[in-house]
């Protein structure tokens, strides 16, 4: 196929899934709550720019299970599986061959801090499942890790435009142990809905718990409505 075609055949598949999620984004919490919990101006979606507990940082912490993987870019694959019409497994050069994105969004940590204004550059979740096009019985996804972490989105969250694999932080090469060579970045969510060294998204018919929420952390974790546990 021509790379025109290819690229076409991603544009179509990206407006029939945000056809298909659009109201459910529209009317998600982070977006759509109307008594939002936090301080300080609004953010783009017009909640609170410090949402409630969270204390603004400007390092950048480290939080992990302890184990950062290495994997060499050459090595490097990420499987994209379960309730979709087509199963990719891509190289990286597949992954940078997708439409790259930028954005500059803020991180919540569920520790209470938060770290605004980050610029990142990789490529929407979106575009990806748009390759691979999530059947219509899919709902959620769990990504898994190259430590073994996981977690779980649904896919109303998944699929905002901000999700990003994220690949490129302020111009540089993500560092390994903020996630990199991919990780996953959730601005409108808790960051642990994030997988750093992820390996494999897999898209599901159901919600599955993932290894922080298995352990009392939320399946939603929205940071302006304090959803921290379930
Ligand atoms: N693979 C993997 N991803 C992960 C984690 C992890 O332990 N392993 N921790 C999560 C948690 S709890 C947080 S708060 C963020 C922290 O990202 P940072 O270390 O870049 O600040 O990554 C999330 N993603
Ligand atoms: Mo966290």
């Amino acid at each position: 196929m021509a790379e025109s075609d290819k690229l076409q055949r991603i544009v179509d598949a990206r407006m029939k899934l945000k056809a298909r999620f659009e109201d459910k984004i529209r009317n998600s919490p982070s977006v759509a709550d109307n008594k939002p919990q936090g301080s300080g101006n609004p953010n783009r979606h017009g909640m609170p720019v410090v949402p409630v507990g969270q204390t603004i940082t400007t390092k950048w912490p480290v939080l992990d299970l302890g184990i950062e993987p290495d994997i060499p870019l050459i090595e490097w694959q990420l499987k994209v599986d379960g309730e979709v019409e087509h199963p990719l497994l891509l190289s990286w050069e597949d992954l940078m061959a997708l439409p790259q994105s930028e954005d500059q969004s803020d991180f919540h940590c569920v520790t209470s801090w938060s770290k605004l204004n980050m610029n990142w550059k990789g490529v929407r979740l979106l575009d990806l499942a748009a390759v691979a096009q999530p059947k219509d019985t899919a709902t959620h996804i769990l990504c898994h890790a190259y430590d073994d972490y996981t977690t779980n989105l649904s896919l109303e969250e998944a699929l905002k435009p901000d999700v990003l694999l994220v690949h490129t932080y302020e111009n540089a090469p993500l560092p390994k142990e903020h996630g990199g060579p991919l990780r996953i970045i959730t601005p409108q969510l808790y960051a642990w809905k994030g997988a750093k060294w992820i390996k494999r998204i897999e898209f599901l018919p159901a919600n599955k718990r993932g290894f922080w929420e298995e352990r009392g952390y939320s399946n939603t974790a929205y940071p302006w409505r304090n959803d921290r546990y379930s």
